[in-house]
């Protein structure tokens, strides 16, 4: 192994896949099917989806996840339907992938390596290629038996690591902790160069959207602004930021289109992706996109939420924006969010809906933060004037011998440089 890692060699494209499913007694309904999100993750790193395996468990079974029973009945499904992996919808230790995989007789993984592996499809920039690989990096080094078990199964071996593989992955495990060395490295050189790009685009009012993965943030994004980000019907389509300028009526804002969030996301990979959040936590506005037609609505917004109390974010002045309001019937979902956010906004990227009224609505925030000034100073200050004309809006402007009068709404931003050239 050298540059690149062992889960850069796996690929799960068009393996046929059985999902696993555990529900706690606590744990919280999402959707109709606990799988749908799984499969929706498994369909978006090209595995199709030949069985499901659903069990309530009171515990957590510490070796094998699930009980006893259910894993021999995942073994018998897996041979029926020739499937190659199994997925299972938490996260599993490593001792207890050793032993289902012992048990069950294919590859087995967790919901953290599939969006791992999606990440890793579907990555473009050095930036976020640089957390994907550190995300997986970390997730790789307590797990290295499993992937070269995998990697052999895959190439038809016998799945066996002998002596020379067990020598194989003591020096793999010394190159990953290099490795996570160099890259945390680079991602801090990467986050200074973007701290300093963030501060410079400092002068006009940002916008940011987020919110749950495949919710139509990106294609909000190109209806808003007519930019051509990727958009898809897969999960984590965009795993980078994008930002481009938005123009309101009277205004010109910035406008940011980052990586989606999903419910339990690993606190690794949240921490891998900071530098990519840090446009959200320097937004002055965050709009929070939520497909208003999924049945899991709520929980999404709970999930997008929890995320963005995780990277310190979840004080900043919030839109919310319900989408995909073409696709809502007459569903339940809508009035409850509705309820839940009295303020919001009801939109369709697809078809339009809504977004001149989304436009007047940030406009309005941005005017909200405007200060009032009413000045009077030298008519041969023409700097100032022309300062004021470029950042404010001008609602009154009189001369009267060699002085000018002038009444306007500016952001506070720009209201101490005014200050100052009226003074100096
Ligand atoms: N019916 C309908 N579909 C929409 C709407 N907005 C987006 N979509 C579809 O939803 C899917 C996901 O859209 P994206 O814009 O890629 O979603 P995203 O939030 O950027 O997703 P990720 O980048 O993967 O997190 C695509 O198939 C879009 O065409 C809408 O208003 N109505
Ligand atoms: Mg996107």
């Amino acid at each position: 192994m050298t540059e690149r890692t062992i889960l850069d060699q796996l690929s799960y494209k068009e393996l046929p896949a059985v999902l696993v499913s555990a529900t706690l007694p606590d744990d919280v309904p999402f959707g109709d099917d606990p799988l749908d999100e799984l499969a929706a993750l498994a369909e978006s790193a090209g595995m199709y989806i030949v069985g499901k395996a659903y069990q309530n468990v009171e515990h957590i079974n510490p070796r094998t996840y699930i009980g006893k029973g259910k894993v021999g009945e995942v073994a018998r499904l897996v041979e029926e339907t020739e499937a190659a992996v199994v997925i299972f919808d938490h996260e599993l230790r490593p001792n207890q992938q050793n032993a289902l995989e012992d048990e069950i007789k294919a590859n087995v993984i967790d919901r953290t390596e599939l969006i791992l592996a999606i990440f890793n499809q579907n990555v473009r920039t050095r930036q976020a290629k640089v957390q994907v690989q550190l995300a997986q990096a970390e997730y790789e080094l307590p797990r290295l038996k499993n992937l070269w078990t995998h990697l052999e199964r895959q190439r038809g071996g016998l799945g066996a690591v002998g002596g020379a593989g067990e020598r194989q992955i003591e020096t793999d495990r010394r190159l990953l902790r290099k490795r996570i060395t160099k890259l945390k490295k680079e991602l801090f050189e990467i986050g200074k160069r973007r701290v300093i790009e963030v501060e410079r685009r400092h002068e006009l009012f940002q916008v940011s959207i987020v919110g749950y993965t495949n919710a139509g943030k990106s294609t909000l994004m190109n209806a808003l602004t007519g930019e051509g980000v990727f958009t898809e019907d897969k999960l984590f389509a965009t795993l980078d930021t994008r930002t481009c300028v938005w123009k309101l009526p009277d205004h010109k804002v910035l406008l940011s289109d980052t990586v989606g969030f999903i419910r339990d996301l690993p606190h690794r990979l949240v921490a891998s992706f900071h530098a990519t959040l840090e446009e959200v936590l320097h937004a002055d506005l965050l709009l929070h996109v939520v497909d208003a037609s999924h049945p899991a609505a709520v929980e999404m917004v709970e999930a997008v939420n929890g995320v963005l109390k995780e990277v310190g974010a979840e004080d900043r002045r919030t839109l919310m924006v319900f989408n995909k309001v073409d696709r809502v019937g007459d569903q339940p979902t809508l009035t409850h969010l509705h309820n839940l956010f009295p303020e919001h906004m009801d939109v369709s990227a697809r078809t339009g809906v809504g977004l001149r009224e989304l436009a007047d609505k940030v406009q309005e925030v941005v005017e909200e933060r405007e200060t009032a000034l009413d000045w009077t100073f030298s008519a041969g200050n023409g700097k100032l004037l022309a300062y004021l004309q470029q950042h404010g809006k001008i609602l009154n402007l009189e001369y009267e011998d060699s002085q000018v009068h002038v009444k306007a709404l500016i952001e506070p931003r720009y209201y101490g440089p005014a200050a100052a050239m009226k003074d100096g």
